[in-house]
């Protein structure tokens, strides 16, 4: 899943016209490197990030998924319904919803849902993030939510747990080393971990500088984490930079290319 945000804050605010065409061209790009789906954001999730009214934010996605549709899957990274509405009259399959609320309208307008988990909300979300078993926390909350999802007739439900959103830099290790936990619900599983803080904080401690390393010195990490969330059994991971993920993916043997393998090699298989 490849990352498109159309928000200020991510691409020039030369005007609209300017944001979605360059937006556009990014998710081409990104499909050109091999994304299979493209998630398209209008409000930033980032902590401390005050939240924008649906109007402002479904006319940032929709021209974006409008151009898009057609050529590849397409979610909307969306919390609100009428955001949700607008995106699947523009084409979007898929509800990516770090709320983990959406699932009747998903199940109303026939989409997808990804559940994700979060604990309290963006604006405050890193203050103070505390659980007793955050493994068995998550999980359940996933659990319940798909349950939910089921019963309002959702056909194609994803969970995420959510790394960096109300997690503390331990907890966001712990829920990565655990995978395989969520893995073996049975639901297929979806792990955002792409420029996190949590690792500029550990690439900074490899290196023994001060401070997190910034956002676009995170690769090595971003990619590191979505092989291993791979291995780990996740079926899709949501990334920036998609060529070096998808080559890493296919080194690591995660996603062989087929034919590649000779009758002496056998290429591996995806876990
Ligand atoms: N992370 C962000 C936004 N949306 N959705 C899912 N399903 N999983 C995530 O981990 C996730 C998400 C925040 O990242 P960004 O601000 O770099 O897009």
């Amino acid at each position: 899943m490849g990352i498109v945000n159309v928000t200020p804050d991510s691409f020039s605010d030369g005007g609209r016209f300017v944001d979605h065409e360059l937006a556009v061209a990014h998710a081409r790009r990104l499909v050109a490197e091999g994304a299979d789906v493209i998630d398209v954001g209008g409000e930033s999730t980032r902590p401390g990030a005050d939240p924008v009214a649906p109007e402002v934010e479904a006319a940032r996605v929709v021209p974006v998924i409008e151009a898009l549709a057609g050529q590849v899957r397409v979610s909307v990274d969306t919390a609100k319904a009428e955001v949700a509405a607008a995106a699947a009259a523009a084409g979007a399959t898929v509800i990516n919803d770090v709320s983990s609320q959406l699932h009747q309208v998903a199940a109303d307008l026939g989409m997808a849902w990804v559940a994700m988990h979060m604990q309290g909300r963006p604006r405050t979300m890193q203050d103070a993030p505390a659980y007793g078993d955050v493994v068995a926390e998550v999980r359940d909350h996933l659990l319940a939510r798909a349950d939910a999802a089921r019963r309002a007739g959702v056909e194609e439900l994803w969970i995420d747990p959510g790394i960096g959103f109300g997690k503390t830099y331990d907890h966001n290790w712990t829920l990565l080393r655990a995978l395989p936990q969520l893995v073996a619900t049975g639901l297929p599983v979806a792990v955002g971990t792409s420029r996190k803080a949590f690792l500029g904080a550990a690439m900074a401690a490899a290196d023994g500088v001060e401070g997190p390393v910034p956002t676009g010195d995170r690769l090595e990490g971003s990619v590191a984490t979505a092989v291993r969330a791979a291995l780990a059994g996740a079926a899709m991971v949501r990334v920036h930079d998609v060529a070096a993920t998808a080559a890493a993916l296919t080194a690591a043997g995660t996603n062989p290319p087929a034919g590649a393998g000779t009758e002496h090699e056998e290429a591996p298989r995806w876990p």
